[in-house]
């Protein structure tokens, strides 16, 4: 791994939406701030959005900081009317917030998987909820997990994962691998499997995770991924005293029989922060975190991504585009189960 990643452009088949940013905090009609990370997809006959909205006591962002989950809904993916009150937020002793949602729908149910940061660590949830109004939860994993995505359909008889753990104390520093498990039920998760490691991708050489959960391609799972490259350089970026982090997407294939195996890759970032809403003014310059993609039956892929921890955003690809981007890779990953 090159100590430095220097510059970086997205691949040259993505469309940013010419209404992005397609949400922010002045669509949100109650306290908001930044509206970033949402989990999308199609139920029920509209797309819904579930958004995370971080907003401060004061105007100071180093104030108190509240985290909930807002809800909207769309009929054509662009043009979102959000719900006049959030849908989640657990906030008691213990549980300090919940966020990031990836949104699955499986057999006519919705599933979302969140991060939740506990006074124990951080964990990943999955629950079931048919309204956005009541969240049965079904599982919490052990700490640091989180980045949690659940593929769209069963695999061999068994529900899978793509997760990203954060062996901090093992591994003396960031760098954080994709891992996958699988459950019977979504309840008992295990089997796990190592997937990619920070290494295999030539753009990042901080951490890696899963983003949006995949989709089902007659190639293999296709589904994206972040990575975050350090430049001690960076200095101030954006509202934080200093952010030396850059995140980018990255695009993958995994095996459909076997989905811990990746079978292709793009060697480039999908997605870089360009567009000024990526890379300027935001809280957080130069963060893109997927988080939502879905395959219309045109054969366009829409993918939704949080943009410098402030807004969110959209681009378009064609899934033709998408496959035929990830190439075969040198490397395979070793399991000894
Ligand atoms: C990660 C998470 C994400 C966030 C990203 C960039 O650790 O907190 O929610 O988008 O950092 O700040």
């Amino acid at each position: 791994m090159s100590d430095v990643i220097g510059d970086l452009k997205s691949v040259d088949f993505i469309t940013r939406n010419p209404n992005n940013p397609i949400l922010t905090d002045k669509d949100v009609p109650y306290e908001a701030k930044l509206i970033f990370n949402a989990g999308v997809t199609k139920y029920n006959g509209k797309y819904v959005m579930v958004f995370r909205n971080d907003f401060f006591e004061e105007e100071d962002t180093k104030s108190r900081h509240y985290t909930n989950l807002g809800l909207a809904y769309s009929d054509d993916g662009v043009k979102w009317n959000v719900e006049d009150k959030p849908c989640w937020r657990i906030n008691t002793d213990e549980i300090r917030r919940v966020y990031d949602p990836r949104l699955t729908v499986m057999d006519g149910k919705c599933y979302m998987c969140f991060a939740v940061d506990t006074n124990h660590g951080v964990r990943g949830g999955i629950a079931t909820t048919e309204d956005f109004d009541k969240f049965d939860i079904l599982s919490m994993s052990a700490p640091d997990n989180r980045n949690m995505v659940l593929f769209p359909e069963k695999v061999n008889g068994d529900y899978f994962r793509l997760e990203r753990p954060f062996p901090v104390y093992s591994r003396g520093q960031d760098r954080f691998d994709i891992w996958s498990s699988s459950s019977p039920d979504l309840k008992y998760w295990g089997n796990t499997k190592f997937v990619m490691g920070v290494e295999h991708v030539p753009f990042a050489n901080d951490k890696i995770g899963p983003a949006a959960p995949p989709i089902k391609t007659d190639k293999g799972w296709l589904t994206t991924f972040h990575a975050v490259d350090i430049d001690q350089n960076r200095g101030k970026n954006g509202w934080e005293a200093a952010w030396k982090k850059r995140y980018t997407a990255g695009i993958m294939l995994l095996d459909l029989n076997e989905p811990w195996k990746v079978i292709g890759m793009c060697n480039d970032p999908l997605i870089a922060p360009e567009a000024p809403y990526e890379a300027d003014g935001g809280f957080r310059n130069d963060v893109i975190f997927p988080g939502g993609m879905i395959l219309e039956d045109s054969g366009e892929v829409k993918i939704y991504y949080g943009a410098a921890d402030t807004v969110e955003a959209l681009v378009t690809a064609d899934v033709a585009d998408l496959l035929n981007a990830c190439k075969p890779v040198d490397w395979a990953t070793e399991n000894i189960c």
